[in-house]
């Protein structure tokens, strides 16, 4: 029989996960390919990750081959061939930036570390966790010998909520929006551009004002996390965990042809975005392959915008410089 996939999950007992490994393990991920699942969480939450380990036990999911659980990072990576990096510090009243910055620090430099020493060679490293674009720069950077392209960074659940609002403000189904573009930072500075999207094959920026564009579409795409949180009282998670999904998913195979998704990948130049960032572009990935979608044409208004979020991600790498992360 096949060999299964190693997949890691860390931030196993939290509340993205609680809806992402039933996801996986279902088949959202992988089809009927048979899975691994590799479950990493501190030791005070592993006696509740027991409990979601039964319940996925509990779906006999037919191809869920085996769970190891565990606290160390270098055992649950070990042999990994997707790393899905969730877990991660929530800021708390009262700390600063950098203390955030600190204390997610220590979280992905040892998971860099971890990863760098026994995950499988052709390990792919997703961070969810927030701030995901520097996690990701920070664990990349303390993994030598994984190649920088293999850390990307989520953007996808900003794409999906663009495609979703654009689909509701034209009264169309989400399915005809296509080409959709989140660049930046995830973060409140990101650019959610929809001039290059397309509505039925027509193009979006012609469907609607530059008004609407700049002061509804943009802002509520970028606060959209702000008003869950507001609304449900816990920060978007089953979204979250089907972004995290579709991204893993479309990085393992192929992007639909004639589209493209949004991801944070490293920066190689593209679009005036300097190498050393981790920073979200329109891409396409053709056989587990990702390429950053070259030649579109950015105004004043989006090169302003895009500026913006870089300019962000520059700051976030020196404030991480400066700690000694990377
Ligand atoms: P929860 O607080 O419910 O779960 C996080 C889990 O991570 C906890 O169980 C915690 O024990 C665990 N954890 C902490 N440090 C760890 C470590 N060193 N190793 C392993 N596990 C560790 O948060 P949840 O709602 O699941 O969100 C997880 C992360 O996703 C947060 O950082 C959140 O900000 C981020 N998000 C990112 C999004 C994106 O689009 N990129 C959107 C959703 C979400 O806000």
């Amino acid at each position: 029989s096949e060999t299964p996939v190693k997949v890691a999950v860390t931030g196993a007992a939290g509340q993205i996960c609680y809806n992402l490994l039933f996801r996986i393990a279902s088949g959202s991920l992988l089809g009927d390919r048979p899975i691994e699942l590799r479950l990493l969480e501190i030791t005070p939450a592993l006696k509740a990750l027991e409990g979601v380990v039964m319940e996925l036990e509990d779906c006999a999911f037919p191809n869920l081959t085996n769970i190891v659980i565990g606290d160390d990072p270098k055992k649950v990576f070990d042999g990994a061939n997707v790393a899905m990096l969730v877990g991660a510090m929530p800021r708390k009243a009262g700390m600063e930036r950098s203390d955030l910055l600190s204390a997610n620090g220590a979280i992905f430099t040892a998971q860099g570390k971890a990863l760098n020493e026994s995950a499988a060679d052709d390990i792919r490293v997703l961070v969810t966790g927030n701030p995901a674009n520097t996690n990701a720069l920070i664990a990349m950077s303390n993994a030598p010998d994984i190649p920088n392209e293999r850390f990307n960074a989520l953007t996808r659940l900003d794409h999906n909520r663009a495609k979703a609002l654009l689909a509701r403000k034209l009264e169309v189904n989400v399915g005809d929006v296509t080409n959709m573009t989140i660049w930046g930072n995830h973060s409140s500075t990101q650019y959610p551009d929809l001039f290059h999207a397309k509505v039925g094959g027509r193009d979006a920026g012609l469907l609607v004002d530059q008004i609407w564009v700049e002061s509804t579409f943009i802002p509520k795409v970028a606060k959209r996390g702000a008003a869950i949180i507001e609304a449900r009282g816990a920060s978007s998670a089953a979204s979250a965990a089907n972004a995290t999904v579709e991204h893993m998913h479309d990085w393992l195979t192929n992007t639909p042809e004639g589209d493209w998704v949004s991801m944070a990948v490293p920066a190689d130049g593209s679009y005036g975005v300097p190498e050393g960032v981790i920073s979200s572009f329109p891409c396409i990935v053709r056989d587990g392959k990702y390429e950053i979608v070259q030649g579109l044409s950015l105004d004043g208004f989006s090169q302003a915008k895009l500026q913006a979020s870089i300019d962000e991600l520059l700051d976030e790498k020196q404030a991480v410089t400066e700690l000694g992360l990377i």
